[in-house]
C-alpha cells in the first residue's frame, strides 16, 4: 500500500507535504526501502520518510531557538518520552510545588507538552509561530547533532545557542520497542517475516534517522566538545539509578536541586511522577491522542532493559551487536 493511502501510518511517515524544490531534491539522493516497502532517503547521511525531511529541511532553514531554550534529541524508541517527562518536571519543578495536583503531566501526554520540531511544529508549517511559547521552552527532535546545530547556529557566533540534552537506548531494545511501536501503529500483529525484514535494515542502518551508530556518535561527539551545550544520557543509566540522573540533569539545566529540595523528597517526587508505571496509569495516557494523531498508549509498554532477550536469538544479538560495537570502535562510547 502507498504511505499516503495507509489510514493509521502518521504523517511524517508519508510523502503528501513536499514541495516542488524538495522533490527535486529527491530525485537525487540515495533512496532505500523500509521494511514495508515505503520510500527512505538519505539526506546528508541519515535517512527519512520525504514529509520527515521537508520539514526537516524548513527546521534547518526557518527554525531559531532562544537561548534559554531547552532541546531534547533521541532516535525514535530512545527514550523519548521518559525525558521529555523528566526534564518538564524538573525545569518547572517550583511551579507545582504547592500543589502538585495541578502538574501538566498528570493531564498531558509529555508528547504534546514538548512538541517535537520536525514532526508537529513543522511538518505542517514553514514559519510556525513560536513566539506563543513562554521563554524557556523545551523542544524535542530525532535529527542528527551536526543536522540540528545547521538549524540553531545559523544566526549565531556561538557552537551552540542553547542546551541539548540527548538520550539514547541500546539497539537491541530500541529496535524491539520500534518493532511493537509499528505493531501498534498499523493496528496488526506482523509476521516473522516482517520481523526479520525490520532487524535487517536496522543491521544496515536504513531506518528513519539511522543510522543508530551515526546517530548516538553525532551526539557522543558533541556532548564531549561541548559539554555545556550537550548532555548524553543513557535509557539504561536512567533506569539504574533514576535519582542521580534527575539530579544531573538539574545541573546541566543550571537549575540543580538544593539541599533543602533533596531533604524534602523533590528528586523523588519527579522520579515517581516521571515513572512508566505512573504515567502509564493516567487517563490521558490510556485513552488519548496526541497533537500530531498518535494514540498516547503506544509510548509505554514494558520500559525494561534486556527485553529484546525474548525476542532476538544470542545469534542474531551477536550479528547485532557485532555491527555497532564495529562503528564506535575508537570513540570511547561503549553501547550494547
Ligand atoms: P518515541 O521516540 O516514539 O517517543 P520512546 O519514548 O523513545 O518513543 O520509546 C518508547 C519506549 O520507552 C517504550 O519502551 P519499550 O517498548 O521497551 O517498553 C516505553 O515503554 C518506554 N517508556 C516510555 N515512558 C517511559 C517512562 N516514563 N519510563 C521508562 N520507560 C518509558
Amino acid at each position: 500500500m502507498e504511505a499516503s493511502q495507509e489510514p493509521h501510518l502518521p504523517s511524517y511517515m508519508k510523502d503528501d507535504n513536499v514541495s516542488q524544490e524538495t522533490k527535486n531534491l529527491i530525485s537525487s539522493l540515495p533512496s532505500d526501502k523500509d521494511f514495508m516497502g515505503y520510500s527512505l532517503y538519505n539526506y546528508k547521511g541519515c535517512w527519512y520518510y520525504p514529509n520527515t525531511l521537508q520539514a526537516v529541511l524548513d527546521v534547518q532553514e526557518h527554525f531559531q531557538p532562544r537561548k534559554k531554550d531547552i532541546i531534547l534529541a533521541s532516535l525514535p524508541k530512545g527514550g523519548t518520552t521518559w525525558l521529555k517527562s523528566i526534564v518538564f518536571a524538573v525545569l518547572h519543578r517550583e511551579k507545582y510545588r504547592e500543589n502538585p495536583q495541578t502538574h501538566p503531566l498528570l493531564s498531558q501526554n509529555p508528547h504534546d507538552l514538548v512538541p517535537f520540531l520536525e514532526i508537529e511544529l513543522y511538518a505542517g508549517s514553514q514559519t510556525p509561530d513560536l513566539t506563543k511559547f513562554p521563554s524557556p521552552m523545551i523542544f524535542s527532535t530525532h535529527m542528527h547533532l551536526n543536522t540540528l546545530l545547521e538549524a540553531t547556529t545559523k544566526s549565531s557566533s556561538s557552537s551552540s545557542p542553547c542546551k541539548i540534552v540527548y538520550v539514547c537506548r541500546g539497539i537491541k531494545d530500541t529496535f524491539v520497542s520500534a518493532w511493537h511501536y509499528r505493531n501498534k501503529l498499523h493496528r496488526t500483529e506482523m509476521d516473522q517475516a516482517s520481523f526479520e525484514l525490520m532487524f535487517d535494515a536496522y543491521c544496515k542502518g536504513v531506518h528513519l534517522y539511522g543510522p543508530y551508530w551515526e546517530h548516538i556518535l553525532s551526539y557522543w561527539k558533541g556532548s564531549l566538545e561541548d559539554k555545556e551545550h550537550v548532555l548524553f544520557m543513557k535509557y539504561e543509566e536512567i533506569i539504574e539509578d533514576p535519582r542521580l540522573q534527575v539530579k544531573r540533569l538539574g545541573e546541566f539545566l543550571n537549575c540543580p536541586f538544593t539541599k533543602e529540595e533533596e531533604e524534602s523528597g523533590s528528586v523523588e517526587e519527579i522520579v515517581n511522577l516521571c515513572s512508566l508505571r505512573n504515567l502509564s496509569s493516567l487517563e490521558i495516557n490510556k485513552n488519548g491522542t496526541i497533537r500530531v494523531g498518535v494514540d498516547t498508549n503506544v509510548f509505554f509498554r514494558k520500559g525494561e532493559v534486556g527485553d529484546w532477550k525474548n525476542h532476538l536469538t544470542p545469534q542474531i544479538a551477536k550479528t547485532i551487536d557485532e555491527i555497532v560495537e564495529s562503528r564506535l570502535r575508537g570513540s570511547g562510547l561503549i553501547f550494547q
